[in-house]
């Protein structure tokens, strides 16, 4: 399978799972060369995008980014239309190596999703992935449950005994902000120092992984336990996983939890 199907195979499947309705959602990975001449010949840039900001520590790198307004539901079938592969050329743009054939651009998110790979990049070597999405059951409990990291990270880690295994670094959340724009791409980066999942409020989630089945897990477990949090949140609990239970189960699978939320 080269990278356009990869891709194209995770973004219809976020589709069908019913969280990038119309033109919602975005997506980014970072690519090596060879990736990228497994789609092209050879590298020539045709078009530049720029930013305000700085993209220094990202030059060189090859992105595969979801175009501006594009559809999920359609990236399978028209992929160069929806995608484009670009190289950071330098610390302000963006290079068009492939893609946007119907003269699209990198989605109005693309400030998060760079400055986001930028402090991913920091703590993993191996961070690549950040998928922008929004998930049903998630968007519904920022309705319900205050604004709080400590929060949402016990909530979601006490509705299945998957959660703290899969983000034992738990979750982060921002309050609700105009989407698109450059305050919310910085409040992103900085959660994503310490997180892989921020969480938009009243909006979706930005998730960030090593690969593109890692990241789309991540999302999925988090959906998940939001799910069973909305099916029983007001009503009366008999069995609980409580602290000393995910302790216990973090010690089992050698789990580095992040401590102050149940200890
Ligand atoms: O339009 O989801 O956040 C794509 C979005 C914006
Ligand atoms: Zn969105």
């Amino acid at each position: 399978m080269n990278i356009l199907e990869e891709v194209t195979n995770i973004l219809d499947l976020l589709y069908k799972h019913g969280w990038d309705e119309r033109n919602g959602g975005n997506l980014s990975m970072l690519l090596s060369e060879r990736e990228v001449l497994e789609v092209v010949k050879e590298i020539k840039i045709t078009k530049t995008f720029h930013y305000d900001f700085d993209l220094g520590e990202l030059i060189n790198k090859y992105f595969i980014i979801t175009a501006t307004s594009s559809y999920f539901k359609n990236m399978k079938s028209d992929p160069s239309s929806n995608l484009g592969i670009l190289k950071v050329i330098d610390k302000n743009t963006l290079g068009l190596v492939w893609g946007y054939t119907n003269g699209g651009k990198p989605t109005s998110e693309a400030p998060t999703h760079l400055k986001s790979h930028i402090e991913r990049l920091k703590v993993d070597a191996n961070s690549r992935v950040i998928i922008h999405c929004h998930p049903t059951n998630l968007i519904a409990m920022t309705h319900l449950v205050p604004i709080s990291n400590k929060k949402y990270t016990e909530i979601l880690w006490k509705m299945q005994t998957e959660s703290i295994v899969v983000f034992p670094e738990g979750v982060s959340i921002l309050p609700w902000m105009v989407c698109g724009g450059e305050e919310i791409a910085i409040e992103t980066a900085k959660l994503m120092k310490e997180y892989r999942s921020v969480i938009w409020t009243a909006h979706g989630i930005f998730a960030s992984g090593n690969s593109l089945d890692e990241t789309f897990g991540l999302i999925e477990t988090i959906e998940k336990a939001a799910i069973i949090y909305l099916k029983i949140c007001d009503k009366k609990y008999f069995n609980v996983i409580n602290n000393d239970n995910l302790i216990e189960l973090a010690k089992a699978f050698n789990v580095n939890y992040r401590h102050g939320i149940i200890d």
